[in-house]
Order: structure tokens, then C-alpha cells, then sequence
């Protein structure tokens, strides 16, 4: 039975959502014990109920309010729901946070050997799992084409004789280079996002996605910030805060023995990259240390 006051969560049971949705809701403070196969997870110190299931079901679910919230591909949310990619006709859930994790995109490829211009899919035969969004992408185009179904191993559908052309989701591209086939088209890109139903939520759920959502933008903050530690003269301190990519308000420290350098601490809101590191250094740091944040609270 479901209940009243605990707030449900369906997440993919496995497979490449799965790993990095449970690794967020752990990151968020939630304690639970999963074993493998179990379908419902309750949380020991939160009134959370985890609810395991096939990504494809993850929409309607939420939808129907069975769960209050989920987790779920764009890519999956777009293809079962259409209208979601549009604000116009607003469909049951709300696209609450996008997550940052699995991302990559749906595309067209064809075999490597045939020349491609916008016109050279007219009267193919594109094989997918994904016929709601490539119709879509030909109707835009004005493209006539044959859309064959398939549930999995798309790629092998040219060899096999069975499509002239594949639209599949691509991350690194290897597979589609495995198979001799090419990126031709984007019809769309992307990633895990949390979903909420439309239906308001009673006090005690709201309460608790509130906190859950401001942990998870805490997470993904951190995850994008890095704290940064160094030694700068302080004649180049204003030019030195000015490398710093997204700090605000350092924090200078007098160092023991000189009164020419001092240190600085910052937590940058950006990717620190080597290049940044090598430019403070270039203006007179040294002794440079970035570290990983863990939690972040603002
Ligand atoms: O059993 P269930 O229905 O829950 O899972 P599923 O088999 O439908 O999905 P799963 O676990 O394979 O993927 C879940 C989600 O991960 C997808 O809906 C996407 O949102 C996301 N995702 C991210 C990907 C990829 N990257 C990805 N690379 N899903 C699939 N792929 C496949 C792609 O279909 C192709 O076969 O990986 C291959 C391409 O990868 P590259 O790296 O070779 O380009
Ligand atoms: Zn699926």
C-alpha cells in the first residue's frame, strides 16, 4: 500500500541509470540496504521509498502518480511523451532537475561508405527504437522515410539487410564505429534528470522532496566546484583573482615570516583546469592545491 507520508522514488533497477541514480540519493544523506532483486527499498533515516523498475516504465509511473518522483533518461521521457520536450502542452510531471549523468544523444548513422546530404535519407529504411522522436526529426525536415522498429542491437540492422540507416542513442561513438556506420544527424541530446509529479504533493512529502532537492543541487554543485589553495605575492593579488575561474570572495590568510606574500583560499564554481593552474602559477603562486568538495550548502 502506499503510503501517505513517505515520498516514492522509482529509479532503474539495472542497468546505466541505475548506478549513478543510487550513488545520488546515497550522496543525499539516504541510508538503505538493497539486495539484489528486491523491487521496494525503504530508507532507514528518511521517509523515502526507492521503487525498482525498467526505465521505460519510470514516465508513466510518475505520471499515474504511483511515484512521486523519478529518474529517467530525457531521451526515454521524450520518446514515450512527445509533448514533454514542449512546455505547451504540459504533461503530467514536471522536469524537476537535470542530473548531469548519462548523457548522450540520439542520432542518425549510415553506413560509411554513402555520401550524406539532408536528402539522402528520403525513401531509407532507418531502423530504431526510438520512432516517436525520428519521426518527428523527418517531419521537420520534410523527409519521407520508412521507420522500422526494433527493441535492441540496432547498429547490426544494416549489415543484416534490415535498414539502410540506424537512429541510436551515441555516447563515445565506438559502436557505431565498430559497425563501419556514421553520424550523420542529432535529432536529440541527452541526460538523467528528475522528474516530480503535477499533483501537489501533501505537507509531510513536500517537506521532505524539498530537502531532498535542495541536497541534490547541493551535490551537483560540489561535484561541479573544487577548492583551491595557494600562495601568491600580494602585490599580483588582483590579477591572480581574476584567473580564478568562478571564485567569488576569496579568502586571504597573512603567512608566518613575510608580509610580501600571503595565501589564498577559494572555492571555484567552475572546472579548475591545468591551464588555469599553470596561468596563477605564470603570475607569481605557488604551492597550488585543489581539492574535491564533498557538500556543499549556500
Ligand atoms: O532494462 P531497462 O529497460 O531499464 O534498460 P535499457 O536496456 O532500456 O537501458 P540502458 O540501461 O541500456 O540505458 C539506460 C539509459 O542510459 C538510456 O535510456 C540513456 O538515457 C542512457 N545512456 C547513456 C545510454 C548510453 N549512454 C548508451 N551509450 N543508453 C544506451 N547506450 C547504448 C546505445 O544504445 C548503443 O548501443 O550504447 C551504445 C553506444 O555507446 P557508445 O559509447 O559506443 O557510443
Ligand atoms: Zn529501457
Amino acid at each position: 500500500m502506499k503510503s501517505i507520508s513517505r515520498l516514492r522514488i522509482a529509479i532503474q533497477k539495472s542497468g546505466r541509470l541505475n548506478h549513478d541514480s543510487l550513488d545520488l540519493l546515497y550522496r543525499c544523506g539516504l541510508k538503505m540496504h538493497t539486495r539484489a532483486n528486491t523491487l521496494f527499498c525503504h530508507s532507514e533515516n528518511l521517509p523515502i521509498d526507492i521503487l525498482f523498475v525498467r526505465d521505460d516504465d519510470i514516465p508513466t509511473l510518475v505520471m499515474d502518480d504511483i511515484c512521486d518522483l523519478g529518474i529517467v533518461g530525457e531521451n526515454v521521457l521524450f520518446e514515450k511523451i512527445p509533448a514533454s520536450r514542449c512546455a505547451i502542452d504540459n504533461p503530467k510531471f514536471t522536469i524537476v532537475q537535470k542530473l548531469g549523468f548519462s548523457r548522450c544523444r540520439l542520432s542518425i548513422a549510415l553506413p560509411e561508405e554513402i555520401p550524406f546530404s539532408p536528402k539522402t535519407l528520403q525513401g531509407l529504411k532507418i531502423a530504431t527504437s526510438y520512432p516517436n522522436l525520428l519521426q518527428q526529426y523527418l517531419d521537420q525536415h520534410q523527409i519521407k522515410a520508412e521507420i522500422t522498429v526494433i527493441s535492441g542491437s540496432v547498429e547490426i540492422t544494416p549489415r543484416l539487410g534490415m535498414a539502410d540507416a540506424i537512429c541510436d542513442l551515441v555516447a563515445t561513438g565506438q559502436t557505431l564505429e565498430e559497425h563501419n556506420l556514421k553520424e550523420v544527424a542529432e535529432i536529440i541530446q541527452s541526460q538523467a534528470v528528475l522528474i516530480k509529479t503535477q499533483k501537489d504533493l501533501n505537507p509531510q512529502k513536500l517537506d521532505t522532496f524539498e530537502l531532498l532537492l535542495r541536497r541534490i543541487n547541493g551535490v551537483l554543485k560540489a561535484q561541479e566546484s573544487k577548492y583551491i589553495m595557494f600562495h601568491a605575492p600580494l602585490a599580483q593579488l588582483d590579477k591572480i583573482k581574476n584567473i580564478l575561474p568562478g571564485a567569488e570572495m576569496p579568502t586571504i590568510i597573512p603567512l608566518a615570516g613575510t608580509t610580501e606574500k600571503v595565501a589564498v583560499h577559494a572555492v571555484s564554481t567552475e572546472g579548475v583546469f591545468w591551464s588555469t593552474l599553470e596561468k596563477l602559477q605564470e603570475a607569481g603562486a605557488s604551492s597550488i592545491l585543489v581539492l574535491p568538495i564533498e557538500k556543499m550548502l549556500n
